[in-house]
């Protein structure tokens, strides 16, 4: 992999020139069978490279594929994203995240497929996960806080989604509560948070991520089409512009270095920031809402959100409840 990282890096950095086989072979004491191996071993990944027998290579276009290097390249993380693991095919990047954290893997670890088998959504429901069409990703995280704040790490994790949205396709999402990210009042992307605890302390977090990237519309099944968008589709109508003039690798790197800074402010306390930062985008607050919580159902007006991330919901009757978890339909929102 190594020497595969190198060539491409140096293929990069001379995209107008040819970099000869045996410049190639210098720098990386290999053979220049070894080079020309690695350069049909990235050729079948689905980069385009020029070769001529006299001039050498020329890079001509980077796929849309998820690879760590690609993801890394200009990363400026401390902590999320310094150890990242791609898959081709996985049950679910959020197992195989939580068996890296039981073995002991660094703070912000990062699990990638580009397909998803068993992909989980939360309370047992499955999420669907098309190959090559999304980002299916997770990490692990090991917060220096108390069990109360699981939440807001929930909730900040929404936001970074968010903001890497706007910062790299201008693109305006919503975020329903507590977690689900919803495009045109349907949903894009999904969160799943899973922990485990120990004496009552956070061991670690796993947080699961799942964004529909380049999906259209006939590629979802058939029972979520008229709930699930994709960014693909809501630039086409939007803006009339194609998603393959981005690059999955480049939102992946925005989200993890938004979301390194939320894990700061959350390490340093500031829970606060990040519950006003939330509500800005909320899609919640100020609607008529339908709660599940096991047996129960009622409705009310979506109040606040409050420093714990629980959402106030004022009953029609008058009684006020902060809700930590269960179902919370929104009125005008993923069908209801
Ligand atoms: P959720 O339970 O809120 O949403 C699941 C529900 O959403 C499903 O029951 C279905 O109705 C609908 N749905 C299923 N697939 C999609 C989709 N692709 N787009 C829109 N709606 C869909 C949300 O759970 C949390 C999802 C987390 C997914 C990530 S992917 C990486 C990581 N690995 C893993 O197994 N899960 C997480």
């Amino acid at each position: 992999i190594k020497v595969k990282e190198v060539i491409l890096k140096k293929l990069k950095e001379s995209t107008q020139d040819y970099v000869s086989g045996e410049e190639l072979s210098n720098i990386l004491g290999v053979s220049r069978t070894a080079v020309w191996k690695c350069i049909n071993e990235l050729k079948k990944e689905g980069y385009v490279i020029d070769s001529s027998s006299k001039k050498g290579y020329k890079l001509c276009y980077v796929p849309d594929i998820i690879n760590s290097w690609e993801i890394k390249e200009g990363l400026g993380t401390r902590i999320i994203g310094q150890n990242i693991h791609c898959f081709s095919e996985i049950d679910s990047t959020n197992n195989y995240a939580k068996t890296l954290a039981q073995k002991g893997c660094d703070d912000g670890t990062v699990v990638l497929a580009e397909h998803q088998t068993q992909g989980r959504g939360r309370l047992g429901r499955s999420w669907d996960s098309m190959g090559g069409k999304g980002i299916w990703m997770s990490i692990v995280l090991r917060p220096a806080v108390g069990l109360e704040d699981v939440q807001i790490i929930t909730l900040a994790a929404a936001v970074a989604v968010v903001l890497a949205f706007k910062k790299v396709m201008g693109i305006d999402a919503g975020i329903k509560w507590p977690n689900d990210i919803v495009l045109d009042g349907k949903k894009v992307c999904g969160i799943l948070t899973e922990m485990s605890m120990e004496m009552e302390r956070i061991n670690f977090l796993i947080l699961g991520i799942g964004i529909n990237f380049s999906h259209e519309e006939s590629e979802f099944p058939e029972e979520i089409r008229d709930r699930a968008t994709s960014l693909g589709i809501y630039l086409k109508e939007k803006k009339g512009m194609d998603i393959s003039r981005f690059k999955r690798s480049h939102l992946i790197r925005a989200i993890l270095s938004e979301l390194e800074e939320v894990y700061d402010m959350i390490n340093e306390g500031k829970a606060g920031v990040i519950v006003e930062e939330w509500k800005k985008y909320s899609v919640t607050l100020g609607k008529e809402v339908v709660i599940k919580y096991r047996e129960e159902q009622y409705t009310g007006i979506a109040q606040d959100v409050d420093q714990s991330g629980r959402l106030i919901v004022k009953q029609d009757d008058g009684t006020v409840r902060e809700i930590l978890s269960g179902e919370v339909s929104v009125r005008g929102l993923l069908g209801y």
